[in-house]
């Protein structure tokens, strides 16, 4: 069980986050590992749907984006109804949907808004269109306290290579450029038995450097990652911590992690792993 939080011995209460993206029915990223991880970390999740996908551990099959005043809204009743201490974005899907979201935070500027960049899935799919792309550069950035995303993600919102250090460093700062805070920049994404990821909290870099855990491909662990920075923020942590303990809980999501379809591993949070018999 998660140690009581400082906000939850604070004002009785535990953190509120509200996580806006896609329904992954593996539930393994998506709305379904946000809340998952909310819950787990001891918060209280309150979710907005943004997209249905079709998908397996394999790949994505089909996205349904929602239309996005109706993603609004469902942000809307919450937030004007509940103390949302932090709000975590993931797949927008759409122009569309990017535009109504970063219209309605502009009417809730103090809360920590953490955002993970999703263009594609890890088993493929387009999961934001180009001109969904170029919305949240020039829309939603603005408004966002961190921007989490991979390196991918990072070459297609920067236009910027990121081969070495010094080019990452440069992609952050145009992004940070365009969201005036935060951007961790996640390392997976390149070879090598050690991934190094990067973050700017506004001010310096910090390096966070960690062994490459065998057994992937991982499903989910960008969005894992998020809510979990998302719901320490919310508890009152400092951003470095946050990033520090965001990461130490999808590394033991990753640990835990069960072979349970044929593609990718889902995580699973150590210390609930199965006893009866080995896991998959
Ligand atoms: O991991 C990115 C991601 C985010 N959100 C949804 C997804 C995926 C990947 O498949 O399905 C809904």
């Amino acid at each position: 069980m998660a140690k009581t939080s400082l906000i939850q011995q604070e004002i009785g209460r535990p953190a509120i986050v509200l996580a806006v993206a896609g329904s992954d029915p593996t539930a393994g990223a998506g709305l379904q590992a946000d809340l998952k991880t909310i819950t787990a970390l001891g918060g209280y999740g309150l979710t907005a749907v943004t997209a249905i996908t079709v998908q397996d551990t394999r790949q994505v099959y089909r996205v349904v984006p929602l239309p996005g005043d109706l993603v609004a809204q469902q942000m809307q009743r919450c937030l004007a109804e509940l103390p949302v201490d932090a709000i975590k974005l993931g797949m927008l899907a759409s122009r569309e949907i990017v535009l109504a979201v970063a219209a309605l935070l502009t009417a809730w500027p103090h809360i920590p808004v953490v955002a993970d960049p999703v263009l594609a899935g890890t088993g493929g799919g387009t999961l934001l269109d180009a001109g969904g792309r170029e919305a949240l550069l020039e829309q939603l950035l603005p408004r966002i306290t961190l921007l989490t995303p991979n390196l991918p993600e990072a070459v297609a919102l920067s236009g910027l290579p990121v081969t070495c250090q010094a080019e990452r460093e440069e992609a952050i700062r145009q992004l940070a450029q365009r969201s005036g805070q935060a951007v961790l920049l996640k390392g997976g994404h390149a070879e090598g038995a050690m991934i190094s990821d990067l973050l700017w909290d506004g001010r310096q870099f910090f390096s966070f450097t960690h062994a490459r855990l065998a057994g992937g491909p991982f499903h989910g662990t960008g969005c894992t990652l998020a809510a979990a920075i998302a719901l320490y923020l919310a508890q009152g942590q400092t951003l470095t911590a946050a990033v520090q303990k965001g990461q130490q809980w999808v590394r033991e999501g990753m640990q835990g992690s069960l072979a349970l379809g044929k593609g990718q591993r889902l995580l699973f949070a150590a210390g609930q792993t199965p006893t009866v018999g080995e896991s998959p």
